[in-house]
């Protein structure tokens, strides 16, 4: 068997190429991207002085990983699953407070979410779909996600406009 696949990969050097390759992305697809270690998310608020608090995507893994398994409006019949800290968890560990959050995205779209929103339905800034980083020509680094399955009403266009992708900006007031 080992033999016969020397062989192969002997005669077909591509073959060989095209088998590392593949054992590479493999490999990465899992683990953490890049820029795992570089600033993607500010939350700013009153307390800050000035100074809003950074968050990296490793930083935002060690506030606890949850998961959201749920159909949602953009990924058709797929039933992704979603992880990502507690959207009230980072806002704690930015040391913010307020009713009112500011959310804006890398494209420049932005939405209001009433902090009540983290408080009541579990939402959760998530940086990863199915087990892998979110991309950043999509929905990535952060989409805030709401447990949508759970509940019709958070399939309203209330909640769709507040599944703010490419997240990379929290202003609490
Ligand atoms: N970053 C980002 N997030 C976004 C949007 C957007 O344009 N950019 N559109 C919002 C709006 S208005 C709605 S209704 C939902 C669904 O957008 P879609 O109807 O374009 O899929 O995503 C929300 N999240
Ligand atoms: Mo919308």
């Amino acid at each position: 068997m080992l033999q016969t696949m020397a062989r192969l990969l002997t005669l077909f050097p591509q073959l060989a190429s095209g088998l590392v390759l593949t054992c590479l992305l493999c490999l990465g697809a899992p683990l953490s991207p890049a820029w795992a270690d570089q600033p993607i998310l500010s939350v700013a608020g009153p307390l800050d002085q000035g100074e809003p608090a950074t968050f990296s995507l490793a930083d935002l893994k060690a506030l606890g990983m949850q998961t959201i398994t749920t159909t949602t409006p953009w990924t058709g019949d797929e039933t992704p699953t979603f992880t990502g800290p507690l959207l009230r968890d980072v806002l704690a560990a930015a040391k913010e407070a307020g009713r009112r959050l500011t959310v804006t995205a890398k494209d420049g779209y932005s939405v209001q979410i009433p902090f009540m929103d983290a408080a009541d339905w579990n939402v959760i800034l998530a940086i990863e779909m199915d087990g892998a980083p979110l991309d950043p020509t999509t929905y990535g680094p952060a989409w805030v996600i709401y447990p949508y399955d759970t509940n019709p009403i958070l399939i309203t266009d209330l909640y769709q406009e507040r599944s703010i992708w490419k997240v990379v900006r929290i202003d609490m007031e």
